[in-house]
């Protein structure tokens, strides 16, 4: 893809990425362009001010942060940018993701972060969201989002088969 990423998928370790992939391939899916990055809230600050800050001059027209445990990276992105933030919560060992569910969705009043399920689900809608946001400015996107959700319907069977 040679166009310019407009999507950032953010995680705070790799070992987020196996549900983050799950964003990523509904990108694919939908033929947008995105840059996956792993920036820690806890680890590594200066990378993640520097992310945020930069990221309206990087192009970016939606950030797609997933986190877990205390995870800090999705609100604090919003903090420092005007632009939509989707926040995923990644399912902990210690928790199952509670920890992230909370840590993410209760910001305060003035600073959103669009709070998705935990775990893959989430992350896949993640992907949808941010593909809508973009569709409100690019026809040729809403077309392919509305085929994708057309041919969801059609998969779906009336009756259960026998197994
Ligand atoms: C968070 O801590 C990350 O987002 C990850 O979900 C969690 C555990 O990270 P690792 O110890 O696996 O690197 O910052």
């Amino acid at each position: 893809m040679s166009e310019a990423p407009r999507v950032a998928i953010i995680m705070g370790s790799q070992s987020d990425w196996p549900t983050m992939e799950r964003a990523a391939q509904m990108l694919d899916k939908l033929e947008i362009a995105y840059d996956a990055r792993i920036v820690s809230a806890h680890r590594t600050p200066d990378r993640l001010v520097e992310f945020a800050k930069g990221a309206e001059a990087d192009g970016f027209k939606v950030i797609i942060a997933g986190a877990g445990g205390a995870a800090h990276l999705p609100g604090m992105v919003a903090a420092m940018t005007h632009l939509p933030v989707l926040g995923v919560p990644v399912q902990s060992r210690a928790l199952s993701g509670q920890d992230s569910l909370l840590s993410i969705v209760q910001m305060p009043a003035g600073i959103p972060v669009g709070t998705l399920a935990i775990g893959e689900a989430g992350a896949a809608n993640a992907g949808l969201l941010a593909a809508s946001i973009l569709s409100t400015s690019d026809e040729a996107l809403a077309g392919r989002l509305k085929a994708l959700r057309a041919e969801q319907t059609a998969s779906v069977a009336e009756r259960p088969s026998s197994t």
